[in-house]
């Protein structure tokens, strides 16, 4: 009842970006390697009450509800520098968020599709939203107004990065960070399973957005800027190309209505909650 008295919270217009630029710039650790903190000392920094990583504005009401689901496996200081960075982030935007990470600890390649559906999957059975923002744990936004909601088509947030030259690849590329509404993610049947190892999934995922008509969107090269923390090569799916090919007969089958994978742990941190999966 007290909610409906309060404000919405601003638009992006009136952020506070010096506030942002201070921030950014106070980082060591854009360069520095290990990076320690106090996981509750953080937390009550960040003001996050709730365990699992929550946190809603409480002078306003926010505009913009979003889950953020990042596939992850052994990058534990890429892990530590993505938190930081986005708490300090999203607070500035007023925006109301979760962060899940979905840990693959089985021996398989690394599966970022299969991930992603994972955590969607999690995420609608116990605490859905309206939005939900599928995100690499190497890549931090670098401008305060890329805002991290939903639009009504789907949208590719990281389009220029670093470590491209801040230049878009191609066309349709849709990794990377991407934010999509929960219908239009369930009307593609999410992502495609099969693409165990690096490459691909992304481009899969764009096609049957495209198959079903939806269009996607970007913001300016300026405001969807990334930095990419440095990391090994993966190595690569020498099968995605094949797998890619033969997509479309598999969208009605291969995705959110075949998923199949064990939680081995489901641990409501400080500031995330770690869903541990065999895929
Ligand atoms: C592409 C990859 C994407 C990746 C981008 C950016 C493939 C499929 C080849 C048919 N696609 O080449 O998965 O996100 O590069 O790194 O490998």
């Amino acid at each position: 009842h007290h909610e409906g008295t309060k404000p919405y919270c601003p638009p992006f217009v009136e952020f506070d970006g010096q506030a942002w630029e201070k921030i950014k710039h106070s980082y060591s650790f854009w360069r520095s390697d290990n990076i320690e903190f106090d996981e509750k000392a953080a937390g009550q920094k960040f003001g996050l009450l709730k365990a699992g990583g929550w946190w809603k504005p409480t002078n306003c009401n926010p505009v913009h509800n979003v889950t953020l689901i990042v596939p992850y496996r052994d990058r534990p200081s890429q892990l530590k520098k993505f938190i930081l960075h986005m708490h300090s982030f999203l607070q500035l935007q007023m925006i109301q968020y979760k962060i899940l990470v979905i840990e693959q600890v089985d021996e398989k390649p690394f599966n970022r599709g299969k991930l992603l559906n994972v955590g969607f999957a999690e995420s609608v059975k116990n605490s859905p939203t309206h939005c939900y923002i599928f995100h690499d744990v190497d890549l931090l936004p670098e401008n305060i107004k890329n805002i991290y909601g939903c639009t009504q088509h789907p949208r590719h947030m990281s389009a220029t990065v670093n470590s491209f030259r801040y230049l878009l690849d191609y066309k349709e590329l849709f990794g990377g960070a991407v934010a999509i509404l929960r219908d239009q993610f369930k009307k593609v049947n999410g992502f495609s399973n099969q693409f165990f190892g690096w490459g691909g999934e992304d481009d899969d995922f764009y096609r049957r957005l495209m198959d079903k008509g939806i269009s996607i969107i970007r913001l300016s090269p300026i405001v969807s800027s990334y930095r990419m923390l440095p990391h090994a090569k993966q190595s690569e799916n020498d099968k995605r190309f094949d797998t890619l090919k033969q997509g479309k007969e598999r969208y009605e089958k291969d995705g959110l209505n075949s998923l199949r994978y064990t939680v081995i742990n489901h641990i409501e941190g400080i500031l995330y909650t770690v869903i541990q999966v065999k895929l």
